[in-house]
């Protein structure tokens, strides 16, 4: 008898992250048990993640669990979790929207969802955040296709586009699309947004940290100083916008803003909380995008966007170019009111067999 454990699973690119997909039924339920699994087929903890399939950026550390959805409103459940490369934790505490993207051609590939032509419109239940989203993939013949036209920057190439479309993800996490009921707080004395539109974010003006928000991701994590200004007003943001104590999670994420440079609605350098992002978080974006709808919030300030525009395709510039999200909201009694959000990935399927742990983390009971 070996004395590993194999574990069938996928590995697929998701948008712009990279992560092991699991049925349920292939995990142990067991929670606890679970996450040890997880961070040994991650290689946790470890800075480079060499005994594991981690790829050392909590980016390429993540997980998707798919099952058949109980629900009538969707074809499949998905939780997300992260698995941090330095530390034996796994956290349920946020979503991610780029590992979803994997999670309609991953149930289509299992079998989970029958295909149709020439598309597929895959329902999942986002677990983390108890919400909707429904992606379509292109599924001709009843084959999902990898290969397209469409372009996300942080992805090389073209692939097929997945449009994802999002119906009530405001609030999902701190129960409000405004946490604080605030279109702007004062932290540390820098003026902040928090918003949560499927992602608690904090946004807050770059200059107002002595960055000009045009630096690379290295350059900012270099700055020390910086990192730690951030940090305290990230962890007093995390019990405002009720999360807590924040100290190790890994939301709020924090999103540095500053006026576009490319023609898009402003600029962005994102921490996810410790590192900063090459791109932007799906749901991340969603949120900065929304922050420039709430009449008075700093990213409002900074993207210039007047209200009659309400039905508007946002352009989220970040460090490896933009992210667009397609936002429908309107204002009631002064208040936004989030109506739908849209925005394009791809996905591709990379792996597919079975990652082996040690077999003393999961025994056969
Ligand atoms: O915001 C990074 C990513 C993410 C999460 C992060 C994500 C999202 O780029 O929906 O996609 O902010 O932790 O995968």
């Amino acid at each position: 008898m070996s004395s590993q454990r194999a574990i069938r699973c996928s590995l697929m690119r998701g948008g712009t992250s990279k992560g092991l997909y699991f049925h349920a039924s292939d995990l142990p339920s067991d929670p606890a048990t679970r996450d040890a699994v997880l961070l040994a087929a991650m290689g946790s903890p470890d800075v480079r993640q060499i005994d594991g399939m981690g790829g050392a950026h909590p980016l390429t550390s993540k997980v998707a669990i798919v099952s058949a959805s109980d629900r009538d409103d969707a074809d499949v459940d998905y939780l997300f979790l992260q698995v941090w490369p330095d530390r034996a934790e796994v956290t349920d505490a946020q979503n991610c929207g780029n590992l979803l993207a994997g999670v309609g051609p991953f149930a289509l590939e299992e079998g989970l969802v029958t295909p149709r032509e020439p598309h597929t419109d895959v329902r999942i239940w986002m677990k983390n955040t108890q919400s909707l989203a429904v992606a379509r993939v292109q599924t001709p013949e009843g084959v999902v296709r990898y290969d397209g036209d469409a372009h996300i920057d942080g992805v090389p190439g073209t692939s097929a586009p997945i449009p994802i479309e999002f119906l009530d993800i405001a609030g999902s996490t701190c129960g409000s699309l405004l946490p604080t009921a605030n279109a702007v707080d004062v932290i540390d004395g820098v003026r902040v947004t928090c918003i949560d539109n499927g992602m608690p974010v904090v946004c807050l003006r770059a200059d107002d940290v002595g960055l000009t928000g045009y630096e690379t991701p290295s350059e900012i994590e270099a700055n020390a100083e910086v990192c730690a200004h951030v940090e305290r007003i990230r962890l007093r943001a995390g019990e405002l916008m009720n999360l807590g104590d924040v100290t190790s999670a890994t939301v709020p994420k924090m999103s540095l803003i500053a006026p576009a440079l490319h023609g898009g609605a402003l600029t962005t350098r994102t921490f996810i909380p410790k590192r900063v992002h090459e791109a932007i978080g799906v749901f991340g974006a969603v949120s900065v995008a929304t922050a420039c709808l709430v009449p008075g919030s700093v990213a409002y300030e900074v993207a210039g966007i007047r209200p009659d525009e309400h039905a508007a395709t946002i352009d989220v510039e970040h460090p490896t170019g933009y992210f667009s999200v397609s936002m429908n909201v309107s204002l009631e009694d002064g208040a936004v009111l989030v109506r739908s959000s849209a925005l394009l990935r791809t996905a591709r399927l990379l792996m597919r067999g079975e990652v082996f742990v040690p077999g003393a983390i999961w025994r056969d009971s």
